[in-house]
């Protein structure tokens, strides 16, 4: 066997040229995996899409078709095999393929791997491969012009006909730059005698022992049959076999491993990962081969009836988990450019977050391989949409859904096996659209507008495309879907639609007895921040609130006359249409309005963690009932205003400290209805846990009013109230401003977590000056600790190293008066912890509207 790649953009240009494909243009240096964007950015041919308002500025490049070319010599090896083949494993998106003028074929699909016979066309010596790429809006506006189609608010028109990310024609976050360009890798394959076509790597369990196999199709053309073989390595290097001779039909390899090491989710267990790998062998010869890393585990999705309705909760290893995560988008609008270490500071943030669920979202990619290795490697289970997402598809068209059907091959063959993945959904608030957007205009939905896209059609054509659109809807994720599913992967649950309510379906997504739920009444229903705790679903798995990013990456897309918040450039860089005047309107809800911009950016963190915060608590506390809870949204693709905890450059936002906190292990919370306090304790342990909780109530200054200890207890994966406590005879008008109650969990002696609950909105709240101090020492080992103290309640605090992306152990947290609090954080390069600890900023919610406190916020020229 032999492979050649032709993609190495990670080591330089190697090779690859492109012009626009009209010809007026020289052939300029590319790279491979790209994007035709990228390209000409890296080539100087195009502003930065990401700064100002440049995006308007290079729309016609996705209006253009675009040619790539490379000249090679294939090694002599390639030439004289039996077999070759071009692998793409990734084209964006209309292209057609040359080799030496001849041509190989067309793709249609970005999510597809494409693979063509190269041996009639191969030469010895040198080879020109030519790919173009025809422009996707152009194809995206003529289909939508022939049929059109109701498509994502924020998107544009006509991306559902094309399979192809749906953000990349834009999104209520995202930039509107439909991508071209070989966006994976490409390689030549050259095979003798036979090829392995399809390795299944399947595990099951019984009596505490596994069986690993490996379903395997070969295509065999020449000579004897060959060996097939599955060997497995345990992490201890113990290595198991098996062995057979390929007899012309799928066959299967087992071995059987008696003590398994299991792979667990992200805080409930190690993560063992095995290496298996399947070969073809002939006359001591590989002639192909596979290699994975697989970890052993059970899991099952439980929708079974209860008290509630019908549950959906995962169960790992036998035992049930409370979901704790967010969704994931592409990372970056130009998904090629990601590099491994972007990737996985993402990956890694979310685990260092105590998240164990990522839902890889429907309007973006499969992700790619290296993506499913840091899941594996963190233990983060993958809830995986199908591409599809918030808009309709011609899946009445057969050549259409016979492209998914092999889009949907292709993929699950790549990503079944994984550890990580725990579902798949068919898509993106597709149900949801049917039952609540009004693309129902059948006759069976009686007084319904008619969508806005249909306005040039009849009621009646717009009714008889409405039904027609419909029931290929249901036909295809509730049928055909699901069927090719339980073949191509039986192992791993089905579920048509996020949020989906399940059969009968379209009946009622948002019932709350059974399914998942979406829920934005905060955010697009403008309600406040309390009324998540009015939502009870079985399974949350989208709930949002926007903030704008971090100043640093403000100044990365938007001048310093540009610095407020209703700017051209800063509404620019919001695309939810209610947008930055939805986080004012909180903001004034919540908080005293900052003065001043950075402080404004600043507090849009702090408001978007609250609320988050508020949502999250509260599933957990209620974890019998609802399955996990997860937030809207981990990333984003470019420097903007959204609902993510990491941006675009992987900064933590005041959210993901937020989030580190309330998906800890051991959730010490409040639930506040004042005067009336309660303190729940919930649990992710696996076995019980007992500690103290000892609470105060006291003055904004520090003056005790109250004080109590309870023992706690939970058991396993449960939640309890541990105690209300009523404030009624301490709490009055005259200091109610100024008292809050300070919870802390302890055990050992050791203060494990920490909650703060004011008797008023923080606006109201009387803070002073808290006369934050910090101390940094070096801990050795490479980690500086800080200690942070307060006079005064600090509401919020933040400690931040200007110029650096420090990650700190914890950060906007509450520091009651006269307490003192340590945080670590990796040794800043080249600095002593005496110079950090003078370089450190430390502000809080004081700060943000304190006359005289803007300097703290880099508003006086600093770089904050
Ligand atoms: C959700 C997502 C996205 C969207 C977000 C915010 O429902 O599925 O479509 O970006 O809402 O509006």
């Amino acid at each position: 066997m032999i492979d050649y790649s032709l993609s190495d953009a990670r080591e330089g240009w190697a090779g690859w040229e492109f012009r626009r494909a009209d010809g007026g243009d020289a052939w300029l240096p590319a790279r491979v995996p790209g994007t035709v964007h990228t390209d000409l950015l890296e080539n100087g041919r195009i502003p930065d899409p990401f700064v100002g308002d440049n995006e308007s500025r290079v729309r016609w490049v996705s209006e253009c078709d675009w040619e790539y070319r490379r000249v090679f010599s294939p090694p002599a090896e390639m030439t004289r095999r039996e077999a070759a083949a071009l692998v793409c494993d990734g084209l964006d998106t209309l292209a057609e393929v040359h080799l030496n003028g001849q041509r190989l074929g067309r793709a249609d699909n970005m999510h597809r791997q494409w693979r063509w016979n190269v041996r009639g066309a191969l030469r010895a010596g040198e080879n020109e491969l030519r790919i173009l790429f025809r422009s996707p809006l152009a194809y995206a506006a003529s289909s939508q012009a022939a049929r059109p189609l109701p498509g994502a608010e924020g998107a544009l028109a006509g991306g559902p006909h094309l399979r192809k990310a749906a953000c990349h024609f834009g999104w209520d976050w995202g930039i509107q730059t439909p991508t071209m360009g070989i966006w994976k890798d490409l390689r030549l394959e050259g095979r003798d005698g036979a090829r392995l076509d399809d390795v299944f790597l399947r595990q099951k369990h019984s009596n505490g022992a596994a069986t690993v196999s490996a379903e395997v199709a070969v295509e065999h053309w020449s000579g004897p049959a060959p060996a097939m073989r599955l060997k497995v390595v345990a992490p201890s290097g113990e290595a198991l076999e098996s062995a057979a001779e390929w007899r012309g039909t799928a066959q299967a390899l087992s071995v059987e491993i008696a003590r398994p090491q299991l792979w667990n989710p992200n805080g409930l267990g190690g993560r063992p990962l095995y290496a298996a790998e399947v070969s073809l062998e002939r006359d001591g010869r590989i002639l192909d081969c596979r290699r994975f890393r697989l970890g052993l585990r059970t899991i099952e999705l439980r929708r079974a009836p209860d008290a509630w309705g019908e549950s959906f909760v995962f169960i790992v290893n036998g035992a049930p988990m409370f979901a704790k995560g967010s969704n994931w988008i592409p990372p970056d609008a130009f998904i090629p450019r990601t590099d491994d270490a972007k990737l996985e500071r993402l990956v890694r943030a979310a685990a260092e977050s105590n998240q164990n669920m990522l839902r890889v979202w429907g309007g973006g990619v499969y992700a790619d391989e290296r993506f499913y290795d840091l899941c594996d490697k963190f233990g983060l289970l993958v809830w995986q949409d199908f591409p599809f997402a918030c808009g309709v598809y011609p899946l009445d068209d057969a050549d259409f859904v016979e492209n998914i059907r092999r889009e949907v091959a292709d993929n699950a063959r790549r990503i079944r096996h994984r550890a990580c993945l725990a579902l798949w959904c068919g898509n993106n608030e597709m149900e949801e659209g049917w039952t609540h957007w009004g693309w129902d205009f059948s006759g069976n939905n009686s007084g319904a507008e008619k969508p806005a896209v249909w306005a040039g059609l009849s009621d009646a054509a717009a009714a008889s495309l409405s039904a027609e659109m419909k029931s290929a809807y249901d036909e295809f994720f509730h049928r055909t879907l699901p069927e090719w599913m339980a073949r191509l992967d039986a192992d791993t649950a089905y579920w048509p639609s996020s949020p989906s309510s399940g059969p009968p379906f379209f009946a009622a997504p948002r019932s709350g007895k059974s399914g998942d739920a979406h829920y934005w009444g905060v955010w697009h229903g403008r309600r406040p921040f309390s009324a998540y705790r009015d939502e009870f679903p079985r399974f949350m798995s989208e709930f949002g609130f926007q903030s704008l990013p971090p100043m640093e990456t403000v100044r990365r897309f938007a001048d310093e006359s540009e610095w407020n918040i209703s700017s051209h450039v800063m509404d620019y860089h919001q695309r939810s249409p209610v947008g930055n005047a939805v986080i004012l309107s909180q903001m004034a809800d919540n908080f005293l309005l900052p003065p001043d911009f950075a402080r404004q950016v600043w507090l849009s963190g702090v408001l978007q963690a609250e609320g988050i915060r508020f949502g999250a608590e509260h599933w957990r506390r209620n974890m019998r009932r609802v399955g996990g809870a997860l937030y809207w949204q981990l990333n984003d693709c470019w420097p903007a205003a959204s609902w993510s905890s990491l941006d675009y450059f992987g900064r933590w936002k005041a959210l993901h400290y937020a989030a580190k906190r309330f998906f800890a292990p051991l959730l010490l919370s409040i639930e506040d209805a004042p005067p009336r306090m309660a303190i729940h304790l919930s649990s992710d342990l696996r076995a019980e846990w007992a500690g103290e909780i000892w609470w105060r109530l006291e003055t904004t200054d520090g003056e005790t009013l109250r004080r109590g200890r309870e023992s706690a207890r939970a058991g396993a994966l449960s939640s309890v109230l541990v105690k209300t406590l009523d404030f009624g005879g301490e709490v009055n008008d005259e200091n109610r401003r100024r008292v809050l109650l300070v919870a802390e969990l302890r055990r050992d002696g050791r203060t494990l977590a920490r909650q703060t609950a004011p008797f008023v909105p923080n606006k109201r709240l009387r803070l002073s000056d808290p006369g934050l101090r910090a101390k940094a020492t070096d801990a050795g080992g490479g980690i500086f600790r800080v200690e942070v103290s307060a006079l005064s309640l600090a509401r919020f605090a933040e400690l931040k190293l200007p110029g650096r992306d420090v990650v700190f152990s914890d950060n906007y947290f509450d520091l009651p008066a006269g307490r003192s609090v340590c945080v670590e954080c990796p040794a800043p390069a080249g600095m002593t912890a005496a110079q950090m600890g003078k370089a450190l900023e430390i502000r809080s919610l004081w700060h943000s509207f304190a006359p005289g406190a803007a300097g703290y916020f880099g508003a006086a020229g600093k770089v904050c």
